[in-house]
């Protein structure tokens, strides 16, 4: 449609004459993520967005995710002017764990090591001695038990117990949930596999603990992406935003792919399984936000300079 072309138009015009590129998540909307591709950005998760922005040499770019994702690239290229279509696109996790209160939580146990996902505020991460994402956490996880550290994580609670269960590390735990994952449902999940008995179930650790027990592969989005793409099986059913049906579709254009279900909401996907942060992102705002320089991500020095240790532990970890 018309209206849409020429936004895109102009949103790759901008870009140019800004010299500026897209970083985009996985849950954004398909044009968004097709727009990234289209002009040299990038689509990924929360850990692929941050190495290709600190190694992007474009003086502006422009986040298409919520919160956490852009404050992260700022934390990397306090040089470059880093954009957001919308300001108040948060995450339920973030803003399930203020940093006020995890600091007198974290104070009580003056000898742990605290361990934060990256779904947090820049303040709470300047609290945190290490960052981790779904992608890495077992792995720090694991590294930190064999220094015989003790450890605080925060703040989902279901990917705090699937690191237990994986690691066989006691943790103590914020309890903050996603709101999006959250919602997927085990009695749901056993009729559709019973419709699609060859379909192997893919599951985002940050789904109940009961729904990640029925799953095939449990893992990070890039886990599960690549699942899709190097498997033989034909059909899966996943559960994890259906954001990720773009690149999964685009990785095994003739596999099928089956939401999994968060009970009680109608058989379409528009309804569900869709994090409401993300869909805050469009055309329209992302337009604006390079035009007028509007939704640009600032942080205190102090708390970059801080959140950035624990951030960089991380990131040295998994190169
Ligand atoms: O659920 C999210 O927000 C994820 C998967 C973030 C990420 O690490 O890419
Ligand atoms: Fe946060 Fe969940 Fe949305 Fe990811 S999908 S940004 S974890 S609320």
């Amino acid at each position: 449609n018309k209206q849409k072309a020429e936004l895109k138009a102009e949103i790759k015009q901008l870009l140019k004459d800004n010299n500026a590129q897209l970083v985009a998540h996985y849950y954004v909307d398909d044009e968004l993520q097709a727009l990234a591709e289209e002009t040299g950005g990038t689509v990924a998760d929360s850990l692929e967005m941050a190495n290709f922005g600190a190694q992007s040499e474009a003086d502006t770019l422009v986040v298409c995710g919520v919160r956490f994702m852009g404050e992260t690239a700022k934390m990397l290229s306090p040089e470059k002017m880093i954009l957001m279509p919308d300001l108040e696109a948060t995450c339920s996790l973030d803003v399930g764990c203020p940093a006020d209160e995890f600091a007198k939580f974290c104070a009580q146990y003056p000898d742990y090591t605290v361990v934060v996902y990256a779904n947090t505020s820049a303040e709470v991460k300047a609290i945190a001695d290490w960052v981790v994402t779904s992608g890495n956490a077992l792995q720090i996880v694991t590294h930190l038990k064999e220094q015989g550290k003790k450890i605080i994580w925060a703040p989902d609670r279901h990917l705090g117990d699937w690191i237990e269960k994986q690691t066989g590390v006691e943790m103590i735990r914020w309890q903050g949930h996603c709101i999006v994952h959250d919602e997927f449902k085990t009695y749901e999940l056993e009729a559709l596999k019973q419709q699609h008995p060859n379909a192997k179930v893919l599951v985002h650790p940050e789904s109940p603990s009961e729904v990640v027990e029925l799953a095939d592969v449990v893992g990070s989005t890039k886990v599960l992406l690549n699942a899709v793409e190097s498997m033989p099986d034909n059909e899966f059913i996943v559960a994890t935003d259906y954001g990720i049906f773009y690149k999964m579709q685009q990785v095994a254009p003739h596999k099928k792919l089956y939401i999994a279900p968060t009970g009680g909401k109608s058989e379409s996907c528009t309804s569900c399984a869709h994090c409401p942060w993300m869909a805050m992102n469009g055309l329209q705002n992302l337009r604006d936000c390079i035009k007028n320089k509007t939704g640009e991500v600032l942080i205190e020095e102090s708390i970059r300079q801080k959140a950035l240790v624990s951030l960089n532990r991380m990131l040295e970890f998994s190169r």
